[in-house]
């Protein structure tokens, strides 16, 4: 019974232990992080696996899909697929299947926690109660959150979230994105840089990859001012990390609440001194409840590939070959 069932290569853990022992259970799982010598192990055993198990975070390199030969299916846990070989994805003739829709809600109430959090200083007034401060000093005022400007950049699923949780704290939303958004009730910005000009909040819920690396520039940021803020739930790429910290260390944006970094986990060692940085571990869909629903549809997407041929979900540029 054992041997019949599909070969799976998981790239390594995932972020829900669970998880592992779930694709353990129904399928032949072999961890390529836990094998003692990865490369030989794939040079050896490359041909056995049509289906590999990855994450956004880990993603999947030209060299690992160049050594399975057989590869037919990568069913990824996360909405981002910016870090798998796209091209070499397609060369080999894969489909990959992912996981959006299930993570929007968790990921746009990061982005308000790390929004309030900058404005209103809840990190900073945390340190300062347990530092015993309060006893000699009174803590600095902060910026005021409700009726101001919210721009976004990338209204997709979870940049829409956002926007909707703006109306509850009265604010005005505008967007920019590639191109407008047909029937969008929230005003559209023709480039990023008017946006940044005209918002006193900017969130970064825009796709990482080449076409938005490093957009978020000293050009951007000067133009969000030194009383903008701005927040980052989308990737670390799409902003130009050494640039945020000058802007931020010499006051020419007021603060920031980053949940992504360039180079993860080791952001700047420059953005750790910075009280106008507020910094998360890219936690954003990390409630038990959201990754319970992305393992969910990383088990679909597997298991229904491998019945009919079709994943739940799969990244468009899989499905639109
Ligand atoms: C995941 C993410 O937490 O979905 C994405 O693209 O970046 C996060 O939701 C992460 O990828 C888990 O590996």
């Amino acid at each position: 019974m054992a041997l019949s069932r599909p070969r799976v290569l998981q790239y390594g853990k995932m972020p829900l232990p669970q998880l592992d022992a779930e694709l353990a259970q129904a399928y032949d799982v072999q961890i390529l992080s836990e094998q003692a010598d990865p490369e030989r192990f794939l040079a050896e055993q490359g041909a056995q696996f049509p289906y590999v198990v990855t994450s956004a975070a880990m993603g999947l390199p030209a060299r690992v899909v160049d050594a399975l030969p057989e590869l037919k299916f990568v069913s990824s846990f996360g909405v981002g697929f910016d870090a798998l070989d796209k091209d070499a994805l397609l060369r080999r003739g894969a489909r990959v299947g992912y996981t959006p829709g299930v993570l929007d809600d968790c990921v746009a109430d990061m982005a308000w926690a790390l929004l309030l959090d900058a404005a209103r200083g809840v990190s900073a007034s945390d340190r300062f109660v347990r530092r015993g401060d309060w006893s000699r000093q009174r803590f600095g005022l902060a910026t005021r959150v409700s009726g101001k400007r919210l721009g976004i950049f990338g209204m997709g699923r979870i940049g829409s979230a956002v926007a909707r949780r703006g109306a509850g704290f009265d604010m005005e939303v505008a967007y920019h994105n590639r191109r407008p958004i047909d029937g969008s009730p929230h005003q559209y910005l023709a480039s990023l840089l008017e946006l940044a000009r005209w918002s006193d909040f900017l969130i970064i819920t825009a796709a990482g990859g080449d076409h938005t690396r490093h957009l978020v520039s000293t050009e951007v940021l000067d133009a969000l001012g030194p009383e903008g803020f701005l927040v980052n739930v989308a990737r670390g790429s799409v902003v130009d990390e050494a640039a945020l910290v000058e802007a931020l260390r010499s006051g020419r944006i007021a603060g920031a609440g980053l949940d992504v970094f360039e180079d993860e986990p080791r952001p700047l060692a420059d953005l750790l001194t910075l009280e106008n940085a507020v910094l998360a571990p890219h936690i954003a869909s990390g409630t038990h409840d959201t990754r319970r629903a992305m393992a969910d549809l990383v088990l679909q997407n597997l298991q229904q590939f491998i019945a009919t041929g079709e994943p739940a979900a799969e990244v468009p540029w899989s499905a639109a070959r």
